[in-house]
């Protein structure tokens, strides 16, 4: 149902064809970030919802748009939208469609939306839930136009990373990374979160996975079995070759080239402890490696495997957003490299008598580039001098620290 002005009623199922980003041009066109396959399609669709921003929908006119570089991105033009200005209040609104404007699929055939909350098993026994509904227009069936995907069996495409967790807490874990950025990539299937419960293999009334130490002192450790059958079990609906991790404070420290190693890959499983921690025969026979997160003892694994998988998807292709990347951040793998951030800013210009540094309102790109290299190199070189031994600073960068350092004197 739509009410007078086309927008749909309360309660009318939607769902998401992509994001509006920032103006683009000077006649008020839109970047939009779609989440159809092909990006394209989102063109198929005369008439959009907008998401407003206290809530509702707002029906919108698109008269104009085509694809805009590689990937997901593409640029359109609104009716009445006929300047920046303008365009500016449509920024990073959701695109939406009426569940009921979406063309009927075709036998064997599902919107992501109509699977949500069903379990789903593909040819290959990868088992997966699929996510909530932002996504439901995915198309990835080569065979269908009409925005559909099929499940006969996985698709060529299929997820670029599968994770698998071995846990005590499954749902835990699933809901902690329905969310945010991970939560994004799980629904348009860039990514795969499955998780083996090993108490659920076990066969004694107790369901017991524990037991005393060997040699006495206090708390449990995780038996052998059912153990070391769950790591295989998960494993198992990996690619082949996909490295098995014990997160432990006994591990390598997990950084930033960790994760941009990680991924990297097809698939990894997590191996998240309870208690003293597990059997160390379980490592020596079924686990390849092992990572901490820090100097300090965990009551679990999962809060770590969550900052592993958090760390890693968001440095995946198409998982950040036009507006966000990876590329310039902390530790990263570009020019910055493993420099601590610079700080950020935002609106508004004054808070509290505290101003925005003016170099960052200038507009003069290359002052702020220098501005912001000057911030990271003394903020790192205060804060974590480790990150700033052994790194070869540049004239510029030597530069720029003595600004800096001149700069705090004052
Ligand atoms: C930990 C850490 C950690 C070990 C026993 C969970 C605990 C229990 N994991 N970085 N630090 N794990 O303390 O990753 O299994």
């Amino acid at each position: 149902m739509t009410d007078a002005a086309g927008a749909p009623t309360a309660g009318e199922r939607m769902v998401v064809l992509g994001r509006l980003a920032a103006p683009w041009g000077v006649k008020g066109w839109l970047k939009v970030h779609s989440y159809t396959d092909p990006p394209a399609a989102i063109l198929d669709y005369p008439v959009w919802q907008l998401a407003r921003p206290g809530g509702g929908w707002q029906p919108v006119k698109v008269v104009d748009g085509r694809t805009h570089g590689a990937g997901r991105d593409l640029v359109v033009a609104l009716e009445g939208v006929l300047s920046p200005e303008a365009a500016r209040q449509f920024s990073s609104r959701d695109v939406g469609l009426r569940r009921a404007d979406l063309p009927a699929p075709k036998p064997g055939e599902y919107y992501w939306d109509d699977l949500v909350g069903c379990r789903v098993t593909t040819s290959t026994g990868c088992h997966w839930r699929p996510g909530t509904s932002r996504k439901s227009t995915s198309r990835r069936s080569a065979s269908s136009s009409t925005g559909i995907r099929r499940f006969s069996g996985m698709d060529a495409a299929g997820p670029r990373l599968s994770i698998e967790v071995v846990t005590l807490f499954a749902e835990r874990v699933q809901a902690a990374l329905a969310m945010g950025v991970v939560g994004r990539a799980l629904e348009r299937g860039l990514v795969r979160v499955g998780t083996e419960d090993p108490r659920a293999l076990t066969t004694d009334v107790h369901g017991t996975v524990d037991d005393r130490s060997y040699g006495g002192g206090p708390g449990m450790v995780l038996k052998v079995e059912p153990l070391a059958t769950a790591i295989e079990r998960a494993a198992a609906r990996l690619p082949a070759g996909s490295p098995r991790i014990y997160l432990s404070a006994q591990g390598r420290r997990f950084d930033q080239a960790t994760a941009r190693r990680l991924a990297t890959l097809p698939g990894f499983l997590l191996l998240a402890g309870r208690y003293e921690g597990v059997d160390e025969r379980v490592l020596d026979e079924v686990i390849d490696e092992e990572l901490s997160i820090g100097d300090y003892v965990l009551s679990g694994g999962e809060l770590a495997a969550l900052v592993v998988i958090d760390a890693t998807v968001r440095l995946m292709p198409g998982v950040l957003g036009a507006l966000e990347s990876a590329e310039q951040e902390s530790f990263g793998a570009g020019a910055q490299g493993s420099l601590l951030d610079w700080p950020h800013y935002t609106r508004p210009e004054t808070w509290r008598g505290r101003e925005v540094p003016g170099v960052l309102m200038s507009g003069n790109h290359a002052a702020i580039r220098r501005w912001r290299l000057k911030q990271a190199l003394g903020r790192t070189a205060e804060r974590r001098p480790d990150l700033m031994a052994g790194r070869e600073l540049t004239i510029e960068e030597q530069r720029l620290l003595d600004e800096y350092r001149e700069e705090r004197k004052t």
